[in-house]
């Protein structure tokens, strides 16, 4: 398929998908805000430079401006087909199957607490690297973010 072939097959799917959406009425509640989905934001995502291929750890802060609370339920990334959502507790991590991102609140995945455990590396990032995941909520869309992979003793998130 050439470029010109697959755009247009874009515009007319497009197009086809506006048109069901009038027919089911389904555009009227689109203006209140986000359909009353939370609104996350990311800030600060990166990984230390892994030492080996065998894991990496995944740090960032989610922050929630809306009156909704969250949940952190999924990441996922094309270096790993294994992301965890780990917590520390007693210095020793576990996984966990969700973590809250509170209402007007903030969720901290950072050094020593919760974090992000990509198991088994498809490839060992280096510093400057980029590494792309997409995190999932219980009611927030996916939001894609890139965790730059820093030193090794690197902390964005300490205060
Ligand atoms: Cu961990």
């Amino acid at each position: 398929m050439n470029r010109r072939t697959t755009r247009r097959t874009a515009l007319f799917a497009t197009a086809a998908l506006t048109a069901a959406f009038a027919i089911a009425g389904c555009s009227d509640s689109s203006d209140s805000a986000k359909d009353g989905k939370p609104v996350l934001k990311v800030t600060g995502a990166f990984m230390p430079q892994p030492v080996t291929s065998e894991m990496a750890g995944g740090f960032m802060v989610i922050e929630n401006t809306s009156d909704t609370a969250d949940k952190l339920t999924s990441v996922t990334s094309t270096i790993s087909d294994d992301v965890q959502v780990h917590e520390t507790k007693d210095q020793k991590m576990q996984q966990v199957k969700s973590m809250d991102v509170p209402a007007n609140g903030e969720l901290r995945l950072e050094r020593g607490g919760s974090h992000v455990m990509f198991m088994g590396l498809k490839n060992t990032p280096k510093v400057g690297d980029k590494v792309a995941v997409e995190l999932h909520f219980e009611k927030a869309d996916p939001v894609k973010v890139e965790l730059d992979v820093k030193e090794r003793t690197y902390n964005s998130t300490h205060h």
